[in-house]
C-alpha cells in the first residue's frame, strides 16, 4: 500500500519537479531543518517540465535542434500534462516523488489510474533522465575510472559494451528504451517497452529492475526527422553526446 504523503514529501516533490535525487533528499537532516509544525497546508503539487540543460541545437550534428525542440516541448510536455492529470485522480500519490511512485504501481488498484501513472510517470521520469545524461559532444568526456572498471568487469571491454547496448536498442521492437543499469552491484544492459523503466518493480521483469545509469530513447519521435527509419544511425550518433560525467556520478553514488 502507498502511504499518505508527508508534508516533506510534498515539499520535495515541488522543489525537485519529481526527479533529480528524489528520495535521497528526504533525509533526517532535511526533516530536522524544517519543523513539521511550520509546514503550510500543502497545495496540490505542480508537476513541471524541467528546462533542457542545454540549447536545442547544442547536440548537433548528432541530434538536430528541431527534433530536440519537439521532443522536449511537445512530447515531454505531454507526459508532464498526463502525469498531472493522473495525479489529480490518485490523491494517495499526489505528494510522492516518482522514485516513490514507480516502484509501487502494482499497489494502485484502479487500473486506469495505474496505467496513466505508468505511461505518463514513466514518460516524465525517462525524459528528464535522458536530458540529464546527454551533453554537447565537446563535453561528453569519458567514464570515470570506477565506471570504466565496472564496464570492463561486466562486458569485457568498452567496445563490447557499446556493441551489446546498441544491439539491445536496435532489437527493442516498436517504441521503448535501452538501459545501462546497476543491478545488485553489477552493470547490466536491458530494454523496456513504451515508457516503462527499470524502477517499475512488479510491472517489468525482475531481471530488468535496477538503478539507471544511462538510457536511450528509441521511439521514432527521438530520431525520425534526422534519421527517418535508420534507428542504428541514431544509436551510433548518441554515443557522441552521452554525458559520461553524469553517468559516472550516478554509478558512483548508487549504494552497493
Ligand atoms: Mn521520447
Amino acid at each position: 500500500m502507498i502511504q499518505s504523503p508527508t508534508a516533506m514529501n510534498r515539499r520535495h516533490f515541488v522543489q525537485l519537479g519529481t526527479l533529480a535525487v528524489g528520495t535521497a533528499l528526504v533525509s533526517g537532516q532535511a526533516r530536522a531543518a524544517v519543523p513539521a509544525a511550520a509546514a503550510p497546508a500543502a497545495p496540490a503539487p505542480v508537476v513541471t517540465l524541467p528546462p533542457l540543460p542545454f540549447a536545442f541545437n547544442a547536440l548537433e550534428p548528432h541530434i538536430d535542434a528541431r527534433t530536440m525542440e519537439i521532443h522536449h516541448d511537445k512530447h515531454h510536455a505531454a507526459y508532464v500534462a498526463g502525469l498531472h492529470a493522473a495525479l489529480a485522480k490518485a490523491p494517495a500519490m499526489a505528494g510522492l516523488s516518482l522514485e516513490e511512485i514507480l516502484p509501487n504501481l502494482p499497489g494502485v488498484n484502479d487500473e486506469a489510474s495505474r496505467t496513466a501513472l505508468r505511461n505518463h510517470g514513466g514518460g516524465h521520469w525517462n525524459h528528464t533522465f535522458f536530458w540529464q545524461t546527454l551533453t554537447p559532444a565537446a563535453k561528453s568526456g569519458d567514464p570515470s575510472e570506477a565506471l570504466a572498471v565496472g564496464i570492463q568487469s561486466a562486458f569485457g571491454s568498452m567496445d563490447a559494451f557499446k556493441k551489446s547496448f546498441a544491439d539491445a536498442a536496435a532489437k527493442r521492437f516498436g517504441s521503448g528504451w535501452a538501459w545501462l543499469i546497476l543491478q545488485h552491484g553489477k552493470l547490466k544492459i536491458t530494454s523496456t517497452p513504451n515508457q516503462d523503466n527499470p524502477l517499475m518493480k512488479g510491472l517489468v521483469p525482475a531481471a530488468d529492475i535496477g538503478t539507471p545509469i544511462l538510457g536511450l530513447d528509441v521511439w521514432e519521435h527521438a530520431y525520425y526527422l534526422l534519421y527517418q527509419n535508420r534507428r542504428a544511425d541514431h544509436i551510433a550518433a548518441w554515443w557522441n553526446v552521452v554525458n559520461w560525467v553524469e553517468a559516472s556520478k550516478r554509478f558512483e553514488e548508487t549504494p552497493a
